[in-house]
């Protein structure tokens, strides 16, 4: 029997639809009869070697992976629009932002960078951001992060970086984990690492959602208007749910209550038309305003804050659209910063310089062929034509002999092909001067001010968090003179940070490290905190909601309305899910207890008998799933039957222990000031 959905060739240049109902064939066309059995010497014989439909379909599977990519394998894709809204033709000729209202199509992917394609989505690691502008003036691949800055400073450290923050040479393990010998090894004699360490090991790296996640272009790069004149630029996205984060344990249990747990996020809140959006803003600035800043604006492990250089609101984007197949739309994407658009342009930034090459490359050894860009993701929407020709899966059939420039062939009568315009892109012209050396700027030189800018910025329970995490990590290094390297560094950065590191590992503290250049304390900004610019709503969050047999069904009715009012997201959850008796009615669940472990939801509800909740006291699913919750900081609303569940877990009373009707408000946040209760953090 045929399946239902097929995709077939049309036979025109490579394209290829999803239609159902028409006939299977092989891929050169002839109807296939049988898709269930080879073709066979007798009923139980051997099968014979004739048999193309049977060698063409294995020959075609074995074939069906590419190589993932070398960081960043593990990502999720969605589609969407980007619309200007404050137009800025006085800074940038680029026609995307030059008119009120005018819309962009996009493909937005994001990302962990150590794990592989196969990976968790929630271990403590920085996130990609990677949008493709279709613009009417060709694609501009915005290829950012969710941390502003980057681990080290010029292109010829990426392989080592990579190489030690990836699974171990030898054994092939830690698989999607900073927390190993050779990554800290490597960051521990390359100080220029530490400021992304530190936000590393901050509550950004295990975010909630990607729909919470800030996104950053990380470089300098410049902004040119039609008169040629130029400034410096840096880009930012910024989520209207606000940015928020998984606490340490919550994201290690989610990595075994669903490895997709992102994925999935995003996926159910499009599907939903619960559709994820951002603020896009830039940072300008001129030559002038550079000069005077204590570090270098081409150095990428140094952010400018925005008290110093504010965000100007220039766009939104809306991500309202899943992907219609994982392959064709995520594994072959290509992202490549050399993308850009008249009005855009590169700054000097060495670690830029060297990515305007990587990511070409990197296209031909994944994608197998110079032709990726014919490949319908990456292929731009609007007009393209060069003298560029043939390579391995050409697709296009370009016509005539025009494949040269220049040609006269249009005094002949022939098509002459395209020709390069004025109105094409124009690198901004810099006089440029300097002996070749092989060097680092001494403005580069200063590691520990900008990290120690970072950890000043924080709440308490923020820092508390950051040295916690140095300690996990750490305490994972085997190598004792590592460990001692990387608290030497922790003194330059803050001495109270180092301490508690140390004290954490039971070690003494070394001799601080001597800087290159000695750090200055740059004053705290507080758009850095994710705490202090929390915004409590309840839209893009879940609620999992708790019942069993002889549960109050009109209870369950009001809060599951009270929670899709507010923009939440309910999911029942129970011990079994086909359908149990209420008390006024019969209810099925959307989710089993032993599969619904509470870190899979923002806040829960207990609705529960008396008679119920004692009978869970015995179920080790229905006790974690409360400590967890209070463990992880939720929001915990009950009834009064679920009582003898929360006296097992051990539940002691906070603002954040509330009854039903209370719940959808509570569950607007976390309750950090409960974690010292729970946990002791360094
Ligand atoms: Fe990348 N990076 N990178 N990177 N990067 C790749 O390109 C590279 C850097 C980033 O979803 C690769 O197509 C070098 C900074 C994202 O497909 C590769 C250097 C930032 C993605 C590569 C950097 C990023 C990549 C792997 C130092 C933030 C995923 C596959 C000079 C601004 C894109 C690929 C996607 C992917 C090289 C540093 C972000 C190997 C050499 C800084 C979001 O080419």
């Amino acid at each position: 029997m045929a399946q239902k959905s097929y995709s077939t060739g049309t036979g025109n240049g490579g394209e290829t639809q999803q239609r159902g109902g028409e006939a299977l064939t092989t891929n050169h066309g002839i109807a296939i009869s049988d898709n269930q059995n080879s073709l066979r010497a007798g009923a139980r014989g051997p099968t014979l070697l004739e048999d193309f439909v049977l060698r063409e379909k294995i020959f075609h599977f074995d074939h069906e992976r590419i190589p993932e990519r070398i960081v960043h394998a593990r990502g999720s894709v969605a589609h969407g629009t980007f619309e200007c809204i404050d137009p800025i033709p006085d800074l940038t000729r680029a026609s995307l932002f030059a008119e009120k209202g005018k819309k962009t199509p996009v493909i937005v992917r994001f990302s962990t960078v150590a794990g592989g394609a196969g990976s968790v989505d929630t271990p403590r690691d920085v996130r990609g951001f990677a949008t493709k502008f279709y613009t009417d003036e060709g694609n501009w691949d915005l290829v950012g992060n969710n941390i502003p800055v980057f681990f080290i400073q010029d292109a010829i450290k990426f392989p080592d970086l990579v190489h030690s923050v990836k699974m171990e040479a030898d054994r092939g393990y830690p698989q999607a984990a900073t927390a190993h010998d050779t990554f800290w090894d490597f960051v521990s004699l390359m100080p220029e690492t530490l400021h992304t360490v530190i936000w590393a090991m901050s509550d950004r790296a295990i975010p909630r959602s990607f729909r919470m996640m800030q996104g950053f272009g990380v470089h300098s790069f410049k902004l040119v208007n039609a008169d040629g004149e130029e400034r410096f630029v840096k880009f930012h996205w910024r989520p209207r749910l606000g940015v928020q984060s998984l606490v340490w344990d919550e994201s290690a249990k989610m990595q075994g209550a669903d490895n997709d747990y992102h994925r999935r996020d995003l996926y159910e809140a499009i599907a939903a038309g619960d559709f994820p959006e951002w603020d896009f803003a830039v940072q300008v600035f001129d030559q002038e305003l550079a000069d005077s800043l204590p570090y270098d604006v081409l150095d990428a492990t140094k952010i400018i804050p925005e008290e110093v250089v504010p965000l100007r609101v220039i766009g939104r984007m809306v991500l309202d659209r899943n992907p219609d197949n994982h392959f064709a739309e995520n594994e072959q994407v290509a992202f490549l910063p050399s993308n850009v658009v008249p009005g855009i342009d590169f700054s000097d930034d060495p670690l830029l310089q060297g990515r305007l090459f990587s990511y070409l490359d990197t296209q031909k050894s994944r994608l197998g062929t110079t032709n990726f860009h014919q490949i319908p993701v990456n292929a731009p929407k609007c007009p393209y034509a060069n003298m560029m020709r043939d390579g391995m899966m050409q697709t296009q059939v370009p016509t005539g002999r025009a494949n040269y420039e220049p040609n006269s062939l249009d005094q002949a009568g022939e098509d002459p092909g395209p020709r390069a315009s004025d109105a094409g892109f124009v690198t901004a012209p810099a006089a440029v001067q300097g002996d070749k050396l092989r060097i680092r700027a001494e403005s580069f030189g200063d590691h520990y001010s900008q990290p120690r800018l970072y950890w000043r910025s924080m709440t308490e329970n923020e820092q508390a968090h950051i040295a916690s995490a140095f300690v996990f990590e750490l305490s994972k290094v085997a190598l004792e003179h590592v460990r001692n390297r990387v608290l030497s560094h922790l003194r330059n950065i803050d001495e109270d940070l180092a301490a508690r590191v140390a004290k954490g590992l039971a070690m003494d503290l070394p001799e601080a490290a001597k800087p290159f250049r000695a750090p200055v304390d740059l004053p705290p900004s507080e758009a850095l905190s994710i705490q202090k610019n929390w915004q409590a709503v309840l839209k893009g969050r879940k609620v999992g909601i708790l019942f069993a047999e002889g549960s109050d069904k009109a209870a369950i009715d009001r809060l599951v309305k009270a929670v899709t009012d507010a923009g939440g997201t309910p999911f029942t959850i129970a011990p079994k899910v086909g359908g149990i008796a209420l008390a006024g009615g019969e209810m099925k669940a959307d989710g089993q207890l032993a599969g619904s472990p509470s870190c899979l939801f923002d806040a829960v509800a207990l609705v529960l008998t008396e008679d119920a909740a004692r009978k869970l006291t015995r179920d080790s699913a229905a006790v974690a799933f409360v400590m967890d919750a209070f463990a992880h900081l939720k929001a915990i609303g009950h009834d009064a039957g679920a009582q003898p569940l929360l006296d097992r877990a051990g539940i002691e009373p906070d603002e954040g222990v509330t009854d039903l009707g209370a719940l959808p408000e509570a569950a607007t946040r976390r309750y950090w000031a409960r974690e010292p209760k729970v946990r002791d953090l360094a």
